[in-house]
């Protein structure tokens, strides 16, 4: 007999959203559930048609099979969908994943109602017991679950058996740019209720300590019992049943057989509201009574107290008007391919809170239930978004009846299930699916179901980010321009908040400019924030040898974000696959490790919560920047930095203020009259334990400068003669290879996709030839002028050394053409001798900074091995830079060495790698460091920017042409 389910070929059939499952609810059924986790038979098929043989492997649940021993690999693309049929339609071979398992239904089960609950597959489940048909479920980011009273016998084992389809229909509106994977990827498990049971829970609550909970009572028999009531408490303040509801309920003759409906209703006095500051929860437990005062069944849920409204062009929570300061999070891990435990959720939620983030949008799909429960007791905003991204084929399917169902479907599977969570305050229709009338349905009942949160939907917004009649209340671009977002705020005609869903794109050495969008976010009424694109790199850890995911038992992670050798972080094109997006995959804050990337020390300090405003008056300002707290959880020290050498510390009082109140106050110590340039850092740490940082965690590190640089002493004259090769080259004992022009740099992802490395590669800037034109003695100062010819225009440089007390000065010029308006640097590179280990500087640090990423990065003296400068980006490219830097030693540790001074403050790098040492690989672990170091010190660099995916640098951070000048001195230890 063929199989029901097959024979529907729910696989190409997207009205066949699911069958047999349960209707989707937010009561939380894990505790007393019993977990089907763990090893289960396992094989696949090449299609779901494929009869299953009677050979198995074994396979853990949860889990892809895509990172296991199989042949069906993971694969990359963004955009382009992996197989060419037009939706619904899928390819024949079509990988299905067959995994069974026995299971015993507890004895104590006897008579009550048992239902399966699997958490998340993608991207059609199939499941039967004992080979009977039980349900079919879509939507790869959410639980399906199907009731089995009929079909278990309590003390008896059954077999279970799952069928994972992986290319459906449903393919075409999860087509989120990600690795593709086939698999069971959230827990399994079974619970047991009364056959009289809470169906739902719906909570309100408010600001103002009005709670309202209603619950939905259905019982498994049919009719509903007489006499069942429902009772409450609030962290044990008992509630009771609302009355006044049940008697207008009755009155309007709405009460039915087999629907009960109760509602309880309370104000809480002098209630404390949740916010993502101060995240403060209180524990509903709900209880449905049977006539006789018994209980049938009983929920728990945490509340939170808070409003979040759309008010005018501002979103408001508790009717402040919050800055959202957020990150796009996919679910990922570097081992299990989309598996997430509980306990990497918190590690990510805590990282972000750590580095001062205050909202994620859950890009692009409903997460684990867990990840909400963490967010409501973190602190974090959610944009909660659901599972439907039809990116290829956008404009066809947001219009198509045929999976209008699919649409409506997803939408209210994930407000059913996330509507009691205090984090959620806006809903997501979905990403990428142009607009169309599938997502005005589906915005629809969402706004009915729902009207207590903001809905939000980009592909709807771009329709005009004023515009009322869109299914959009928050006007929510992806990589708008700044310039378009302040044009928008000032324009007068605006009517919704402005809070991009994606901006700032995290790809390789990336996020230029955050700082000067977060200055216009900060002074611009109707600009209130955005997501950072994205949370992760996902590279997928890859054994080298055999080109094969290391899997979800795998070593080879090291740390740092960096692998352990005979392994490397893969990206698209790395498992073979034939065609892919490349390392746009790899676009996140953090390495696949969730080692923090430069970026999030950056961001850090431009979401501090406390400020230095300014310094004036022998005094500075001190800023509370949050929301809804005083700074009593904030203790700080000070530390003067002195150009001189000398670091001061010391503790500092902070004043008591409220949110966004200022205080003038004295400093904390006397300035020396002497020691140069002055920068006063405070380091702000964390008073007490926080639920996400342990007392004594550095928060942020608010910095000013007291007294600017004096004038440069005149140098003593003295010192060796200066000595050249035949080619004009500086000879030095500390150096391999002697400073000569650099205008190139590895070109950063930003600069390849936005096209900036192809125009340097057409003007020869990445393999200048240089031209040695004159040498000239005038006494002991010898002046070397050479040109170097790219293409057709040439640069003419000049270097004049000058033998100083105990080294050498050189003043330096470089003549850039007209042609060459935006190029990577202007500076000068040499090689040092091997040992010179260490370097120690008086500069922006002691993280990597450029000059458009350099806010997060204070001026003081910092050390940091020559090996711990470079980020290893997963594709090799510039890095390791530090802005600022006005002198730098590198030594040995028998102390040998030598000694920069810079004329002013110029972008330094000291690596292990020339820029062509960085272009020539396309992984990290190919890179053969050089015994020596590679130093560059930039008269101008060019900023980062975000061109990979947005805008480019502004124009305030690109190289101009002319004639740039800088001076060093040069000494040995
Ligand atoms: C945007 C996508 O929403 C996101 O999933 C990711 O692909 C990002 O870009 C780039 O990394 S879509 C893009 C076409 C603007």
């Amino acid at each position: 007999m063929t199989d029901p389910l097959l024979a529907l070929r729910p696989w190409q059939s997207p009205e066949v959203t699911s069958w047999g499952r349960l209707p989707m609810n937010a009561v939380d059924r894990r505790t007393g559930a019993v977990s089907l986790d763990g090893d289960w038979r396992f094989q696949l098929l090449p299609a779901p048609e494929v009869p299953p043989r009677d050979t198995w492997s074994t396979s853990a649940v949860p889990g892809v099979w895509t990172m296991r021993d199989t042949d069906d690999l993971p694969a990359y693309l963004n955009v382009r969908m992996p197989f060419a049929q037009f939706p619904p339609h899928t390819p024949a071979a079509n990988p299905t994943g067959v995994h069974e398992r026995e299971f015993d239904v507890p004895a104590a089960w006897a008579g009550r109602r048992i239902v399966l609950q699997v958490g998340a597959a993608e991207s059609v489940l199939l499941v039967h017991v004992d080979g009977h048909p039980v349900g079919i479920s879509k939507d790869s980011h959410l639980a399906a679950e199907f009731d089995l009273s009929h079909l278990v016998r309590p003390g008896t084992p059954s077999t279970l058996r799952l069928t994972v389809v992986k290319w459906s229909d449903a393919s075409h509106i999860e087509d989120q740019d990600q690795w593709w994977h086939g698999g069971i990827t959230r827990s399994v498990l079974l619970y047991a209720t009364d056959p009289l049971h809470l169906a739902d829970m719906g909570v309100r609550a408010g600001r103002d300590g009005r709670l309202r909970v209603d619950c939905q009572i259905r019982d498994a028999r049919g009719a509903l019992p007489a006499g069942w009531y429902v009772t409450g408490d609030l962290d044990g303040r008992p509630l009771a049943q609302d009355k006044e509801f049940d008697r207008v309920n009755a009155e309007d003759e709405r009460v039915s057989d087999f629907l009960g409906e109760a509602r309880i209703e309370t104000v809480v006095p002098e209630v404390r509201t949740w916010n993502a500051e101060t995240p403060e929860l209180y524990t509903l437990t709900v209880r449905l009574h049977r006539a006789d005062g018994t209980v049938a069944d009983t929920a728990r849920q945490r509340v939170g107290f808070r409003d979040v409204e759309v008010v005018g062009r501002d979103l408001l929570v508790n009717g402040e008007r919050v800055y959202v300061r957020g990150v796009n999070r996919h679910d990922f891990h570097p081992l299990t391919g989309r598996t997430v435990s509980a306990d990497d959720m918190r590690a990510d939620l805590v990282l972000l809170k750590r580095f001062g983030f205050n909202a994620i949008r859950t890009a692009h799909y409903p997460n684990d239930p867990a990840l909400y429960d963490l967010a409501d007791e973190l602190g974090l905003y959610v944009v909660d978004e659901a599972d439907i991204e039809s990116h290829d084929h956008a404009h066809e399917i947001a219009d198509d009846p045929r999976y209008l169902g699919a649409f409506v479907d997803r939408v209210a599977r994930m407000v059913l299930r996330d509507k009691n969570h205090p984090s959620v305050i806006i809903w997501s229709l979905g990403n990428e699916s142009d607009y169309g009338a599938n997502h005005d349905a589906a915005a629809g009942w969402v706004r009915r179901h729902d009207p207590s949160r903001p809905l939000q939907y980009e592909g709807a917004a771009k329709r005009g980010w004023a515009d009322p009649d869109v299914a959009s209340d928050i006007a929510c671009p992806m990589y708008a321009s700044l310039e378009e977002c302040l044009a928008h705020a000032l324009s007068g005609s605006q009517t919704k908040p402005l809070i991009q869903c994606e901006y700032s794109h995290a790809m390789g050495n990336s996020n230029g400019t955050l700082a000067d969008h977060w200055a216009a976010i900060e002074a611009t009424p109707g600009l209130q924030g955005g997501f950072i694109w994205e949370f992760w790199d996902h590279g997928i850890l890859q054994r080298v040898s055999d080109g094969r995911p290391a899997g979800p038992a795998g070593t080879g992670l090291h740390a740092d974000g960096v692998t352990a050798p005979g392994y490397r972080w893969a990206y698209g094109g790395d498992f073979g696959e034939a065609d892919h997006d490349g390392a746009f995959i790899a676009d996140g804050v953090v390495f696949p490790d969730r080692t923090p990337k430069p970026v999030l020390f950056e961001h850090r300090e431009i979401a501090a919560p406390l400020r230095i405003e300014c310094f004036r008056h022998e005094g500075i300002v001190l800023g509370n920047h949050q929301h809804f707290r005083g700074l009593e959880w904030l203790a700080a020290r000070w530390e003067l930095a002195l150009a001189d050498g000398r670091t001061l510390t010391g503790e500092a009082q902070l004043p008591a203020l409220r949110p966004g109140e200022t205080a003038a106050v004295p400093l904390p110590f006397e300035l020396p009259d002497d020691g140069g340039e002055a920068w006063l850092t405070l380091r702000v740490t964390t008073a007490e334990d926080q639920p996400w940082a342990p007392r004594g965690t550095e928060v942020c590190t608010p910095r000013v400068r007291l007294r600017a640089a004096g004038e440069p002493a005149a140098p003593v004259a003295g010192g060796d003669p200066v000595r050249l090769d035949d080619d004009g080259l500086l000879v030095h004992p500390l150096l391999t290879a002697a400073p000569v022009l650099s205008l190139w740099r590895a070109p950063t992802d930003n600069d390849e996709l936005g096209g900036m490395a192809a125009r340097w590669r057409s003007w020869g800037l990445d393999a200048p030839v240089r031209r040695l034109l004159s040498v000239e003695r005038d006494g002991e100062r010898v002046t070397v002028v050479a040109e170097y010819t790219a293409k057709a225009e040439v640069v003419r440089h000049r270097q004049v050394f000058t033998p100083v007390a105990g080294g050498l000065r050189i003043d330096e010029s470089a003549e850039l053409p007209a042609r060459f308006d935006d190029v990577a640097r202007v500076g000068s590179v040499f090689e040092t001798v091997a040992g010179l280990d260490l370097l120690e500087w008086f500069g922006q640090g002691p993280w990597e900074s450029y000059p458009d990423r350099a806010a997060g990065a204070a001026v003081g003296h910092h050390a940091l091995p020559v090996d711990a400068l470079f980020t290893p980006y997963l594709r090799p490219q510039e890095s390791g830079g530090r802005h600022g830097v006005r002198a730098f030693t590198l030594s040995a540790p028998d102390a040998t060495g030598l000694r920069v001074e810079l004329d002013a403050p110029r972008q330094v790098s000291v690596t292990r790698f020339r820029a062509a040492d960085l272009t020539a690989v396309t992984h990290h672990d190919e890179l053969v460091p050089r015994a020596g170091c590679v130093v560059h010190l930039d008269a101008a660099h060019r900023g980062l920017g975000t061109a990979s995916c947005g805008p480019d640098t502004f124009a305030s951070y690109l190289v101009p042409t002319g004639v740039h000048r800088w001076s060093w001195t040069l000494r040995a230890l």
